[in-house]
């Protein structure tokens, strides 16, 4: 009894509706279309697989409760039949095609990295990032982004803030509702730049050039890690992106380059 209660009482937290708003059960939307588009894909696909769990596993458990030898049932003889084979090669065949579709659409956008307005080569490090802005004008901003948590809230003399592990130095700053391309590579080991919210992630591979893009609907700070064991200080170089608006693009990026004369 006290196993079912405290079974009830996770399920109860798990589709409590604060849990599903903090997005801590399911994936994130997020704050692009793209991200909005891997949602949904993502949902699709989990509900297909659902029904199909569903009527699977349905249709198992009946059989071997309900449909035994010793309520009478005499075994099925369809064995070789050339019309139920079909029939269950053309349903998951059907099933897959119905999920190929959506995915690819939502493929070949992640990667159409056309048109976009600017470009950030993004450099992993063994323990930071560094990024360069290489569009026209902006060709001088160049600087390393590197973790700003304080050693005492590391070492637990302080109180953990609510960013911990998760704060840069420099972040990464990009005008609101404009396509940047990020161009991503490492110097040394490989890491991997993932900001859940702005859908991107992407291998940094050193001798490689990966190519990825955003365009990020919602002014506001948006949080990342390095996602590929790169080494000691694998959870101690996070990604932080300032979304901001043109105006203020264009503030910062006057500051960053009076600042490199
Ligand atoms: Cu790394």
């Amino acid at each position: 009894m006290k196993i079912l209660k405290n079974f009830s009482l996770i399920l109860l937290t798990m589709f409590s509706t604060n849990l599903w708003a903090q997005n801590q059960v399911n994936m994130s939307g997020g704050f692009t279309d793209v991200g909005a588009e891997i949602y949904d894909l993502h949902m699709l696909i989990l509900w297909i697989c659902v029904a199909i769990g569903a009527i699977v596993f349905g249709i198992m458990f009946y059989s071997m409760m309900f449909h035994t030898k010793s309520r009478g049932h005499k075994p099925a003889d369809f064995h070789e039949s050339t019309s139920v084979e079909i029939i269950w090669t053309v349903i998951p065949f059907l099933i897959l095609i119905g999920m190929a579709v959506p995915a690819t659409s939502t493929l070949l956008e992640i990667y159409d990295n056309d048109n976009a307005e600017i470009d950030i080569l993004v450099t992993g490090y063994q323990w930071k990032w560094k990024y360069e802005y290489l569009e026209g004008d902006s060709q001088n901003i160049e600087f390393y982004s590197n973790l700003s948590t304080p050693q005492s809230e590391i070492y637990n003399t302080t109180e953990k803030n609510e960013n911990y592990l998760l704060e840069v130095d420099e972040p990464v700053v990009i005008p609101v509702n404009t396509k940047v391309r990020f161009l991503i590579t490492a110097n040394d080991v490989i890491h991997s730049w993932w900001v859940p919210e702005i859908g991107v992630k992407k291998d940094a591979i050193p001798g490689f050039i990966n190519e990825t893009w955003s365009k990020v609907n919602e002014e506001g700070i948006y949080r990342g890690q390095c996602t590929e064991l790169c080494g000691a200080y694998h959870g101690f170089m996070p990604i932080e992106v300032h979304v901001v608006s043109q105006e203020e693009y264009a503030l910062w990026k006057q500051a960053k380059q009076s600042q490199g004369d």
